[in-house]
């Protein structure tokens, strides 16, 4: 009998895996923000404290090579995978193959568009559609009490085919909608890209598109500061109630000047819960199908001596 229970015992022992002996395959979207470069470092840092072996791989904004770096990681057998995906669709069945190696996988930041529950364990980023509602609510609040027939949007768009950019636009439009004044009559992509937006938005300046604009609604604080730039350089006065999206301090220090009105803050910081929600799996604890980060916001209504630190 002991020599049986010696025998189990080792082969539990070998099947349960230490930390150090765990491989995380970690697949990121790019580096295409300060926000993306904090985001980052945050998930890398908190692996590396829980003694796994992580191999990372940087898909630079291109959505094929990040399916490449997604097949990597199952053809090496890691233990997990953690994706931050660049875009929504088209995952199904690269994930179908890990789920048939038994690969399990966690989804961070942006999400995916699947019925397919089965093919990740949670998800784990913040609610882009809360951040476009926090964006509309300043809009309307702003306008509330201006005698003004109609308030026209200058919307810069994230990427499309991405979560973010979707779930901001419909959030805001949800929100701005209960103001019939207030309107989106201009849209731009930029990608999440200042050099993008500030190119882009340049063009709609010389095409004469910011004619009866109030507001500059931007997907993300790269955009919006490649647009102060455009503005700056054809010598176009600021006269905008400006709207962004991250809180990069960057941008927070704008807010400061009031050069912008409002910054919804998208929390990067969520490599603690990663780490935690890869640890509970190995612990075969249970994992909620949705983890939120905390985001809050922040405007011209601030004692900006109450904004914390931003960090990135
Ligand atoms: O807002 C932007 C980055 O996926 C929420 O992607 C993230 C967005 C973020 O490019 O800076």
């Amino acid at each position: 009998m002991i020599f049986c229970f010696f025998i189990t015992g080792c082969s539990n022992k070998s099947a349960e895996k230490k930390e150090k002996e765990i491989t995380i395959g970690f697949s990121q979207a790019g580096t295409e923000s300060s926000w993306r470069k904090a985001q980052n470092k945050s998930i890398n840092d908190e692996l590396n404290k829980q003694n796994y072996q992580v191999m990372y791989r940087n898909s630079f904004s291109d959505p094929k090579q990040q399916i490449q770096d997604v097949m990597t990681f199952i053809a090496y057998q890691v233990d997990l995978i953690v994706l931050s995906p660049i875009e929504e669709n088209g995952w199904e069945p690269i994930l179908e193959e890990a789920k048939q190696a038994k690969i399990p996988v966690i989804i961070v930041d942006r999400n995916i568009t699947t019925d397919r529950k089965d093919l990740y364990l949670t998800h784990i980023g913040s609610s882009f559609k809360a951040q476009g509602g926090r964006a509309g609510l300043y809009v309307t609040n702003h306008f509330q009490r201006k005698e003004q027939d109609s308030i026209n949007v200058f919307e810069i768009k994230g990427s499309e085919n991405t979560s973010p950019t979707r779930l901001r636009h419909d959030g805001f439009t949800e929100t701005v909608g209960r103001d019939p004044r207030v309107k989106i009559t201009q849209s731009i992509t930029g990608d999440f890209i200042r050099l993008k937006a500030k190119e882009v938005f340049s063009q709609a300046i010389d095409e004469g598109k910011l004619e009866s604009i109030d507001v500059i609604y931007s997907h993300n604080d790269e955009m919006t500061l490649g647009a102060l730039e455009a503005l700056k350089e054809h010598q176009v006065e600021n006269k905008y109630v400006i709207v962004s999206i991250d809180a990069q301090k960057e941008m927070i220090d704008l807010l400061k000047k009031r050069q912008v009105n409002c910054v919804v803050e998208c929390n990067p910081f969520m490599g603690n819960l990663v780490a935690n929600t890869v640890k509970r799996y190995f612990e075969k604890a249970t994992i909620p199908e949705d983890i939120y980060v905390s985001d809050t916001v922040f405007s011209d209504h601030n004692d900006f001596s109450t904004i914390p630190p931003r960090n990135y």
